[in-house]
């Protein structure tokens, strides 16, 4: 692997499995809002992109979120990275996400910046990006036929230059974006992670598709995640009530996928507010009372 990618990803939980039992990472939940639906999200909750669904965070400003950060690197070992992933869509709410980077910048150098989204505002925003040193970006994509077809079924509506846009075109204009916010993200030597979420029925016979598109455009690894789908998580979304993939399905989709892409199979859907290393969520210690009194 060349030593700058070497260099990008030796202290990543998520970007290098042999980081994730060694750092940490905190995710500040700043960025509610959400640009398009996905049949899987309930907007009570966090982004089901890459937080876990079902789930609510406590919501922070950017200036609460950098006091949280800087109090945190105080308390957990070997904090590495810093990631906003909901519980909206990090590029959906550039403000809030893009001021948390600067403040963070300013006082932590050292620490990783790392963004999730649906890719639909990425073209737009990776200059800005560049500029933060931003190295890390995860762009969830569950299909990539250009017909819409199957787009349709994961996402009724996006809202895209202030119209909404529904079905084949809506899931036509997502895809579009983000194959271009992706590619310019690489040609900026910008690590790019793409979460698919395994739905089994609609997407499942696809991936492997997916995982080619992923390759062809330059992208560093693949997170297939599956759907999760809780009884207790409502009844308002579409996709509600798909059952999971079985392990032995979710293993024949990753083998498939894998002939292309590189495969990220220690992911633990963590959730917007996490804190601490993959699998140990801390995040329920530091509410914002504990970092009140930091200036
Ligand atoms: Fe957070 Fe995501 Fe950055 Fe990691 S999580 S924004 S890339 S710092 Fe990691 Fe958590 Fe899986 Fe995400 S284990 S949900 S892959
Ligand atoms: Fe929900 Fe995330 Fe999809 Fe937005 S991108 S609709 S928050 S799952």
């Amino acid at each position: 692997m060349p030593e700058d990618i070497q260099e990008k990803i030796h202290n990543h939980p998520c970007y290098s499995e042999g980081a994730h039992h060694h750092y940490a990472r905190i995710h500040v939940a700043v960025a509610p809002a959400c640009n398009i639906q996905c049949n899987y999200c309930n907007r009570k909750y966090d982004c089901s992109n890459e937080s876990r669904p079902g789930v609510t965070s406590e919501r922070l400003s950017p200036e609460e979120s950098a006091k949280k950060v800087m109090f945190v690197g105080g308390e957990v070992q070997r904090l590495s990275v810093l990631g906003i992933a909901g519980p909206g869509d990090a590029l959906a709410n550039p403000e809030k996400t893009f001021k948390t980077f600067e403040l963070v910048r300013e006082k932590a150098p050292d620490l990783k910046l790392c963004l999730s989204t649906n890719g639909l505002e990425l073209p737009k925003f990776v200059d800005e990006m560049v500029k933060y040193d931003i190295d890390h970006v995860t762009v969830t994509i569950n299909s990539v036929d250009t017909t819409g077809e199957i787009g349709s079924q994961i996402y009724p509506w996006i809202f895209y230059n202030n119209k909404r846009y529904y079905g084949k075109e809506a899931a036509q204009i997502l895809l579009e974006r983000q194959l271009e916010g992706m590619k310019k993200c690489v040609e900026n030597g910008i690590l790019i992670k793409a979460n698919s979420v395994l739905i089994p029925g609609i997407n499942d016979k696809h991936l492997p598709e997916v995982a080619k598109k992923l390759k062809e455009i330059g992208v560093f690894l693949h997170n297939i995640m599956p759907i999760i789908s809780e009884p207790e998580y409502g009844t308002k979304f579409a996709l509600d009530g798909i059952p999971s993939a079985t392990d032995q399905e979710q293993m024949e989709v990753q083998e498939a996928c894998g002939m292309d892409m590189k495969l990220m199979q220690h992911c633990r859907q963590c959730r917007a507010d996490a804190v601490g290393l993959i699998g140990e969520d801390r995040g329920q210690e530091f509410t914002k009372d504990t970092f009140a009194n930091m200036t």
